[in-house]
């Protein structure tokens, strides 16, 4: 159809979720209109995928059939407002599903691409940042070079300690490190005293090696207490990172003051994030220096803009969670999202494998460090559903941690 429609309502016909596992579980909310045009969205919630497509199925897909596609605001309204018990993650992420298909309606009817719609380019790509993970120092240090051979310009660094099997980010060879790998949870091993003596020794020796330039990331994923994350984050700094993320859980925002007065250290948070509400204080306060939320676990494009806006006004930066459980439908919109947010930081890129490439044609690109949304009309990603039913859903759940004396850690 020609772009633009004068207004007229553009009807929801049908709207299903399409669940597929090419090497990893996602779950693919796809909304078809009247016009022929339809939009698609990531409905993935890692090890909880079902909930989110039972959600969408019973519950919101017979809101949407017969509303007009065009009124994402007035749908988004509706879904959290209307569904009174919204503010959990999986309501969140099922909204952020509609959302995200309905941007890329609009952007399809209006013959953009998405960035455009937002409020156009900022910037000429989205730096990227990869995942090096090793069994030791050795191996941690070598795949940071392997990623700056690639091109990257920003890397995150992990490694195992001694001592700790399990640790979290450990890979196991290849590109495509997934935690997620049994139908229930592999129990990992967690110790803060070892962890707290290796992890300053692994950036030593990276900046020994790779000198000040390249940019060292680094996840905490939960483990510290706020005064064990104020002495990571002090004894880190004569290793200049870009970050350190989830120092400790942000249940509690304020524990985030205690780690603030101690280090400057700049200090991520919020991949679990699901709404605004989940990190006002952080922002508000000036707790971190970026917000981790992304399209598909806070509330799609609608709700990210929010956030990023109330950040923007704290000189608080972007630096959108793109783990291989977000799908390439997430990534995509995401892309869009950072090439148009001005107070964009990094975006976090671990790639997917060529199986489910191959599910979710898109037109992204990923060069010299930076990735590029594509030029088509939309998000710039789709799903080919024939391949997808051929690969059926495999129950996989995350992993759990405990200290050595059996205590259920955070993971
Ligand atoms: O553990 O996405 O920064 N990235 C991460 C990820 C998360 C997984 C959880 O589903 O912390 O590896
Ligand atoms: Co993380």
């Amino acid at each position: 159809m020609e772009p633009g429609n004068g207004g007229k309502k553009v009807t929801i016909r049908s709207a299903r979720g399409i669940v597929t596992c090419p090497g990893r579980n996602f779950v693919t909310l796809k909304i078809e209109t009247d016009e022929g045009v339809y939009g698609i969205g990531d409905a993935t919630l890692n090890g909880r995928e079902l909930s989110v497509a039972s959600y969408l199925s019973d519950h919101v897909i017979p809101n949407l059939i017969g509303r007009d596609a065009q009124r994402i605001e007035d749908i988004w309204q509706f879904l959290y407002k209307g569904g009174y018990w919204s503010r959990g993650v999986v309501a969140m992420t099922a909204l952020a599903a509609v959302d995200t298909a309905l941007w890329d309606i609009k952007a399809k009817l209006a013959g953009m691409p998405l960035y455009q719609l937002l409020g156009g380019r900022s910037r000429d790509g989205v730096l990227v940042y990869g995942h090096a993970n090793g069994a030791d120092i050795e191996q941690t240090v070598d795949q940071v070079g392997a990623y700056c051979d690639m091109g990257y310009r920003a890397i995150r660094a992990q490694s195992g300690v001694p001592g700790v099997k399990g640790a979290y980010g450990v890979g196991r060879g290849d590109m495509y490190y997934e935690p997620a790998d049994a139908a229930l949870p592999t129990e990992t091993l967690w110790d803060t005293a070892a962890y707290l003596n290796h992890a300053p020794k692994l950036f030593e020796k990276l900046r020994d090696q790779y000198g000040p330039d390249i940019e060292l990331l680094h996840d905490v994923h939960h483990r510290l207490t706020p005064m064990e994350a104020a002495r990571l984050g002090k004894s880190l700094e004569p290793f200049r990172l870009f970050w350190m993320e989830d120092a400790t859980p942000a249940d509690n925002q304020e524990a985030f003051r205690l780690i603030r007065q101690h280090t400057t250290t700049p200090l991520a948070v919020g991949e679990i994030f699901a709404s605004i509400h989940d990190c006002r204080t952080l922002i508000q306060e000036q707790l971190i220096d970026y917000i981790r939320s992304t399209v598909v676990h806070a509330g799609g494009i609608t709700h990210l803009r929010r956030i990023a806006d109330l950040a923007g006004l704290y000189q608080i930066r972007t630096g959108c969670h793109g783990a291989t459980d977000l799908s390439p439908v997430c990534m995509g919109a995401a892309l869009h999202f950072d090439t148009w947010v001005p107070n964009f930081g990094i975006q976090e890129y671990m790639r997917h494998t060529p199986e489910t490439d191959e599910v979710f044609p898109h037109d992204y690109h990923f060069a010299d460090g930076y990735l590029h949304a594509g030029e088509a009309p939309g998000h710039g990603v789709d799903i080919d559903e024939k391949l997808a039913a051929k690969y059926e859903y495999e129950p996989r759940q995350l992993p759990v941690a405990r200290l050595r004396d059996g205590t259920l850690w955070n993971w």
